[in-house]
This record gives structure tokens, sequence and C-alpha cells, in this order.
């Protein structure tokens, strides 16, 4: 390739498995596992001419070419990025050095005329812009939302249709640590979708856990400064566990039906491949007769819903912060695409707008499923890591209020005051009112507003009257009806009554949704529950709040509010049950069932000694199943002197947290480094025979429930402490190991190995 070349094109049409796989692998070699910045070994030396392959990685989307007023421009997305290969300045003059400035003399001070310089640090100095005031850490993919065509009884939204394929930007966050807090803190996670349809920008703007803390908006800052760090000594980063939180949610008890949600398993997602989405408030959707039925939006994970141990979140925010992003782009990247399907629980919208005695309106409630069964209306897949983080997953901008005809708000108090809030908030963020012209945010449906002028407006707007009713643009812009699917605000009716500062007495039941959680629980989440409100009070400094928040639990269930105190050092509170004949709702439980695996990663330990046949006898089948083997050897390097093939983890960089099982292959003797000075995890064995570091791999999954096989006999098994007929551990063959890896993963842990206390 010449220097003079452009960078490449690459179209961007989601790739098969294979494909994204093999654009990095020799001909017949494994391929690599995902996640390396390049997309082919790079030079020793510094490169003198640009060579192939150049970025982005073949799994890399942008956003789609279109104008800020929505036109289609046809261009290949990357040609938004650099272009060529010479340096330039911003304004596209080839620079000759920009690693040095310009200085009078080699030893002399720097010049002023230096216009270079002062480009290149001055933008510098501005690379930052406000992080989101909530949700600041995240992370972003493209893909694709296909319709089933079921929805037409319920709403005229076009892109609901049969086999309608829409672009998608999703955005997973969670809601209170700053942007570089880690991924696995204990919080409920965002799930934001921004659907391009052709009638515009509809965004899903939801969290993975259906309910929420308050019931009218303006406690939103309540909440929130009581979860951020404390104002004084802006601690603790990303969590609940501190007594302003607890002094709020015992005080202001609507909260704590989300609370409980927070205490589960659920706040501490296995990753966002694994987690459900919620649209929270209850929609009103209009069908093209004008009909009208109430809704609940929900996504469902086509790989089940599964968590983490709370031990395993607290490793992993040590070892590994970036868990939960660094799986959703692995996982695109090695073609196990996540998908989602869309669904709606769909209530009569009654005057009351209540279901089974279940106010809709009220977003610390959800409707079980057992009572209303979720309707598919569509799948997501997610096929594309952005291109530039920063554009695509920092600048987007989402808003409840980016509606399409056919789907309109409620009146629910919390969604009215987010309906004034989203936009707000972007223009401090983004620094103007012309954020939905950034290219992550352009609708790809044609733009014709009268908005004007502003911070960075990139339109160049043609005509002299953009005012209403004008003649002199022909009259443009002119509005829709019916014909032309105008979105219509459904003419509902409200209530007659006074101005008041005050919520429908049908909100006042703070309870018996908390309970009906808990009751759904099997024993093991139950434990994980009570030792999570011990965990977080625990951490509180003042007994009061501790007390106040054991007073609110019992008034959920005298067990949970007992076995709390109990591991609180503080006596009982007496039972306080209103609804004590609440019925649970199976759905919510994670435990039972069998789930797809891809994407889930296995250490596979090797060394020298392993038998390379076996080992690809192992990796083979385990990728047969869409599964990421991962060689964990002694040291870095080659495992073997005389194949190319690298290990890719090793006992001093890696952590059992950071997979899904194990397959041991070797029992790897004490290496060099297997002394506590060189790596602490090393103290953790007392076998002369075994590297400590490998039986602390094995304990720590055994302990947190993972699949855990032994490609050997017996006595290998017994020297790191394992059994053949434990529940999820198998001894054997590489064929029999790895059939059983798979169906552990299947059902996510081994359930067995909890000794639920009740
Ligand atoms: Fe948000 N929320 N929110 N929220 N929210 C924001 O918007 C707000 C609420 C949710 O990945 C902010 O652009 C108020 C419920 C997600 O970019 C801000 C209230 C639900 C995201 C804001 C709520 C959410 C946000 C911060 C109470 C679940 C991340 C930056 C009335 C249904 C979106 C931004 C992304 C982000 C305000 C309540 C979900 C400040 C005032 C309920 C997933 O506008």
């Amino acid at each position: 390739m010449t220097p003079a070349a452009k960078s490449p094109k690459s179209s961007k049409s989601p790739k098969s498995s294979t494909s994204s796989k093999a654009g990095k692998s020799a001909a017949g070699a494994p391929p690599p596992p995902p996640g390396a910045p390049a997309a082919a070994s790079v030079s020793l030396e510094e490169p003198t001419s640009p060579h192939d392959p150049l970025p982005p990685t073949p799994e890399q989307q942008s956003p789609a070419t279109v104008s800020p007023t929505g036109a289609d421009l046809g261009a290949v997305p990357t040609d938004m990025g650099q272009q060529g290969a010479f340096l330039t300045t911003s304004t596209g003059a080839r620079l000759r050095d920009t690693d040095h400035s310009l200085r009078a003399g080699s030893r002399g001070p720097t010049l002023l005329q230096d216009h270079h310089l002062r480009e290149k640090i001055t933008h510098f100095d501005h690379e930052r812009i406000p992080e989101r005031v909530v949700h600041a850490r995240g992370a972003g993919a493209h893909g694709t939302f296909v319709g089933y065509g079921s929805a037409g009884d319920l709403t005229s939204a076009a892109f609901l249709g049969k086999d309608v394929e829409t672009p998608v930007f999703v955005r997973f966050s969670t809601v209170a640590g700053s942007r570089g807090s880690a991924d696995t803190v204990r919080d409920t996670r965002g799930f934001a979708v921004k659907f391009y349809t052709e009638q515009g920008n509809f965004d899903l703007v939801g969290n993975n856990i259906p309910v929420f803390f308050i019931q009218d908006g303006i406690k939103f800052p309540d909440i929130i400064h009581a979860v951020k760090p404390h104002p004084d000594r802006e601690i603790p980063q990303a969590q609940s566990a501190h007594d302003t939180f607890w002094d709020f949610v015992s005080l202001h008890t609507e909260a704590q039906h989300h609370t409980i949600w927070n205490m589960s398993d659920r706040a501490i997602p296995r990753s966002y491949r694994h987690m459900e989405g919620f649209g929270v408030h209850t929609f009103r959707l209009v069908n093209a007769e004008g009909g009208t039925t109430l809704v609940k939006f929900h996504w469902k994970p086509r790989l089940g819903v599964h968590s983490l141990t709370w031990e395993e979140a607290q490793l992993l925010g040590g070892m590994d912060p970036d868990f939960h992003r660094r799986d959703l782009y692995d996982a695109i990247e090695s073609g196990a695409y996540p998908q989602y399907e869309l669904g709606v629980q769909a209530f009569e919208d009654t005057p009351d707008q209540t279901f089974e005695g279940i106010d809709l309106l009220d977003p610390t409630k959800l409707v079980p499923e057992e009572l209303a069964p979720v309707q598919p209306l569509g799948l997501l897949t997610l096929t594309g890591t952005p291109t530039n983080f920063f554009a695509e997953a920092e600048q987007v901008a989402f808003h409840v209020g980016n509606l399409v005809p056919g789907i309109d708000v409620t009146d629910d108090p919390l969604l009215q005051v987010r309906l004034f809030s989203y936009v707000d908030t972007q223009l401090t963020r983004l620094g103007g009112p012309n954020f939905n012209q950034l290219p992550v945010n352009r609708p790809h449906a044609p733009v014709n507003d009268m908005l004007r002028d502003g911070m960075h407006q990139t339109a160049v707007h043609g005509g002299v009257a953009p005012y209403r009713p004008n003649s002199l643009d022909g009259g443009c812009p002119f509005v829709a009806g019916d014909p032309e699917s105008a979105f219509l605000d459904v003419p509902q009716a409200v209530a007659a009554g006074s101005k008041v500062r005050e919520l429908s007495a049908s909100f006042d039941d703070h309870f018996s949704q908390a309970r009906l959680f808990w009751l759904s629980m099997s024993p093991a989440e139950q434990d994980h529950i009570v030792q999570a409100y011990t965990f977080e009070l625990g951490k509180c400094y003042d007994e009061t709040i501790r007390r106040r928040q054991l007073l609110a639990l019992a008034q959920v269930d005298g067990e949970l509010a007992a076995e709390v105190a109990d591991g609180l050092g503080l006596p009982a509170p007496e039972p306080d049950v209103a609804a004590t004949d609440v019925a649970p709702s199976p759905a919510l439980s994670q435990v039972g069932g069998t789930w797809p695996v891809e994407g889930r990663t296995v250490a596979v330990v090797v060394d020298a000694t392993s038998n390379p046949a076996t080992v690809a006898t192992l990796t083979d089948a385990l990728r047969a199943e869409s599964l990421v083997p991962l060689l964990l050897a002694p040291t870095g390097g080659r495992v073997w002197a005389e194949r190319d093939l690298p290990a890719h983890r090793t006992l001093l960089t890696s952590r059992s947290v950071e997979f899904d099982a194990v397959v041991v292959t070797a029992l790897l003797p004490p290496a060099a480094d297997a002394r506590q000075t060189r790596d602490a995890k090393a103290g953790a064995g007392s076998s002369a025979a075994v590297d400590p570091r490998l039986t602390l791999l094995v304990d720590e999954a055994f302990r947190h429930g993972k699949a855990i096989g032994v490609v050997g006999d017996a006595s290998m098994a017994a020297a790191l402490g394992l059994a053949d007929d434990e529940a999820g551990v198998t001894v054997g063959d590489a064929a029999r190991v790895a059939a059983a890896t798979v169906e552990g993963l299947e059902q996510h842990r081994a359930w067995d190995r909890f000794t639920p206390t009740r």
C-alpha cells in the first residue's frame, strides 16, 4: 500500500463467527482469543510506511453516515474518522514533525509561533466533557432489531412490523459510580436502546430491575445524593454500602422494593449478556385505529439471567474493573452476538389504569408474569463494537421523549419528570442544544425541524422562514396528520381535581411487593439477600440507621429481618408484615433451567507435559459449542516449544473469577514465581507437588459453584482436592470433560454445592 492510499473501507454487515475469527488467525491455527487491539501482530520496529491491515478491526462498527438532518450520505462509516496516511493539522495541512516543538535553538525557549503545538495542546486540554450525573460508567454496542410483526393489534409503530430491520445503538451502565469505576459493583444496571427507525428515533431507556426507588421524579436528586459518595470525603465510590444510602431508603420506604432487588443477585450480573431489561414505567401504545393499550416493556436475554457471586464481584472489581465491558466486546468479537427478545405485558387501558389491584402508574410496582405473560415483539442482536468509544458510547444522548408514532407515555409521575430531565442534562454534558446532530444521535429519518443555530451547529439549513405559518419558504414545513403517520399525543382524559403536591392513595403500599420478591427466591438466593443486607448495613457507622432498616425489613418478612439482625448483632424486631397472603412469582428466580453457553470462558490449565492432541480435542470441542477456551500456563510464551501456540493467561496474570469453568490437563508443579514475595496468591496452598496458585484457582472455582474438569484420573483430581462424584466435578478423558463442562455451564452454577440454611 502506498502512503497516498486512503484508509480501508469496510462493509459493516454483521459477520459470521467463523469469518470474524478467521480474520485474525493463520490458516489451520485455532482462533486467538478476542481482545487484541490490532487486527494482526505488529512489527518490532516502528513502521516507516503504512501497512495492512489498517484499523478498524472486523467487528467494529461506526454510526451510519447520515447528515445532521437524517439524509443518507451513502459513505462508508469509517469516512467519519481520519482520512489518508499522513498526519495533518485539524484543517488538513500535512505536517513534517509532531515530536518536537518549535524552539529558538535546540536548547532555547519554545516559540509562541508554533501553531501546531498550540493546536495539539489546546485540543488535548479540552478532551474531557462532564460525565453523566448518573449512569456515568457504561459500554455501548451497535446492532439490529428485527420485528416479529406480532404487535399490529397494539401499535402502529412501523419498526415492530414483520421482518422490519432497524439499526440500534445500546448502552449498558451502572448508576452510581463515576466513569472510571468498576463494572461489577452492586448496583442497578442501565439498559438503554436507541432504535433508528424510519419514523424517527425511539429510545427505550430502561434498567435491569423492573421497579424504581421513587414514585415521583422530584425525589430523584434525593436518592442520587444519598447513594453517591459522601460529599465530605468522596467515599465510597460506586457503592450503596454506606450510611447516607441506608439513611434515605429506611426513611423513604417506597424505596424498599427496589432496594431488595439491589440486595439480590440481580445487582451483580454475570455480564450484560445475562441480564433482563425493563422499561419500568407503563407506556401507552396506539394502534392504526387509534385504540390504546397500556404496556410494560421487557427485554429477555437469550442466554438467561445469571449473576456473579458477591465474592466474584468483589475480586473482579480489583482484577478486572472492565469485566462487563470486556465480556460484551469479546463476545461480539468472537461472534457470540448477544441477543435479547423485546416483549410487552399488555393491559386494558381502563380509566383507573390498574391491573389486578396493581396501580400501573406506580413505578415501584411490577406485574408478575404469571398474571400477565410477556408477549414477544422482536429480536435485538448486538453485532458491532464501537469504532470510537467517546464518539459513540459517551456522546450518545438518550431521551425518554424520543418517541415514534404508536408509542406514547403515561402519567406515571416518575416518567413525567424524566421527560424534562434528559434533554436538559445534555445541554451541559454535550455543550449546547445540537447534540442530536452528533453522528451517533442522528436519526435515519428526514429531519425538518425549525430549531436553528446554537453551539456546534453542523447542519446547513436552507430557506429564510424557520417559523410557522410562513409563505416565503413555500409554506414549508407542513404539519402531518394521520395519513402521513404523525406522532399522536393520545387525548387521554385527565381526572378533574385540584392542583396538589401529593400522590394517589394507591401508591401507599411500600412493602407487599418487596415481600413478593423475597418469597419468589430460592433458598440459596434468599441467603445471598440476607448476606447483602448484612454486609451493606454492617458497613454503616450509625447503629440507629441499621435499626431503622431492620424495622423496614420486619415489614417485608420476619425471618429476613431476624437473620440480618443476627448478622449485625442487633435484636431482631418484631415481624410487622401487613400483607401476609402475597403469592410468589417463580419467574423472578434465576435458579433452575438450562440456557445457551455462548461466549463463556473456560480456563484450560496446561503446561509442556500436557498432551497437545488431548488439549486440541478438548478446546475444539469447547469451541464447537461457541465457548472461549483460554490456555492458562505457568508462564507466558509458547506452551510447547515446537508449536506456535501461546498461553493466553498465566498463574500470575489471572484469577479464577475471570473464568466460567476450569479444566485441568496438567498438575502444574510450583513455578519459579510461586513465592509470596513474587505473587501473594502463592501463599494460599501447602502442597509441595502442585503450584499453590493452581490450588487456589480450583478452590475458588469450587467455592463459586463452577464446573471443574480434570483430564486425567482420580489421583490427579485428588491432588487438587477433588473427587469425581462431587456436584459439577468431572474426571476423565477430554471428550467427557468437554461435554460435562458444557452441561455444567448450561445450568450456570452447580447449585447443589450451595447448602441453603432454610
Ligand atoms: Fe435516568 N437519567 N433519570 N432513569 N437514566 C439519566 O440522562 C433521570 C430513571 C436511565 O446510557 C441522565 O443522559 C431522572 C429511571 C438510564 O446514556 C439524566 C429520573 C430509569 C440512563 C437522568 C430518572 C432510568 C439514565 C443522566 C427520575 C429506568 C443512562 C445522563 C425522574 C427506567 C442512559 C443522561 C445512557 C440517564 C435523569 C429515573 C434509566 C440525568 C430525573 C426510572 C439507563 O437525565
